[in-house]
């Protein structure tokens, strides 16, 4: 049996009714067991069409037999009957189901990803998922949902690009709260004592050196979660930037 993590979310229609209707069919699942579910919380879109309506967010923790690729076939086929209709990425929907974690898995493939890669750094994601599974941990660094949660409340903000991503490309309108500032830079500065930036946005391509350096450096307990954003034009890295933020904020 394994212990999953699953993010719901809905912006169109009778939200809270879809997130029931959800929590409903995920405890039906076959071999599976709805262990605990979080309150629903009213939450500002981050990325996709501008005027878009809020989402209502919640976090459930189910243990199941079956595999994880099952599991995601699972949620699909519940989506499907919730009437979601896939049009635009991040755009509006009746409902999405995200695998989260599936105990330690980590997996990459054209259909799943795992853990999820946005999860890390996503309010919206950790602050429901904090009331059921505070202890649950991101396999890539070691921090438990509660330490994601914290680190994403830690002043300054600050997020570190990597080599290749600057914030003069960027050219990001950004709050002055906020400071993007090259991981080179950073990592000099942590070793006179800077702190630790909230996330490192990682872009291929950045150069084959420095990415293996910073794969072996992600792994480190002690390293903040990084964002990799693969095969993306510098216009998609851009706009993962600019949701990055408004997704901790
Ligand atoms: N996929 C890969 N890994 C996973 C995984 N761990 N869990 C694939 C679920 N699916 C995974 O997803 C696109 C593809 O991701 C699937 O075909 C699946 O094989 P999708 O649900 O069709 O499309 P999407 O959700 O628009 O894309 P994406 O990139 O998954 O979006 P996100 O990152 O899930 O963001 N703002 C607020 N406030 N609340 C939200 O819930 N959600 C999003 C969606 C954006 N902004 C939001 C919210
Ligand atoms: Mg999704």
């Amino acid at each position: 049996m394994a212990n999953c993590l699953l993010s719901l979310g809905s912006n169109l229609g009778d939200r809270g009714a879809h997130l029931q209707a959800a929590l409903r069919s995920l405890s039906s699942l076959p071999q599976t067991v709805l262990l605990a579910q979080s309150s629903f919380r009213d939450t500002k879109p981050v990325g996709g069409p501008a005027a878009q309506d809020p989402f209502l967010n919640a976090a459930a923790l189910i243990e199941t037999s079956l595999s994880a690729q099952q599991l995601l076939a699972e949620l699909q086929r519940i989506e499907n009957e919730l009437g979601r209709v896939r049009t635009e990425r991040w755009g509006p929907r009746t409902i999405d189901l995200d695998l989260l974690l599936y105990d330690k898995l980590e997996l990459e493939s054209p259909e799943l990803t795992l853990p999820h890669p946005r999860m890390s750094f996503r309010r919206f994601v950790l602050e429901p998922a904090n009331e059921i599974a505070a202890e649950m941990v991101y396999p890539i660094n070691g921090w438990t949902i509660a330490r994601l949660l914290e680190n994403i409340c830690k002043l300054p903000a600050e997020i570190a690009l990597s080599p290749g991503l600057s914030e003069s490309e960027l050219r990001i309108d950004h709050s002055p709260e906020w400071a993007l500032v090259d991981f080179d830079e950073q990592s000099r500065r942590e070793l006179h004592g800077g702190v630790k930036p909230r996330l490192v946005v990682v872009w291929h391509p950045a150069d084959a050196p420095s990415l293996s350096r910073l794969r072996r450096i992600r792994r480190r307990p002690d390293s903040p979660p990084m964002l990799w954003i693969a095969g993306a034009s510098f216009e998609q890295a851009r706009q993962e930037v600019i949701a990055a933020m408004a997704a901790m904020e």
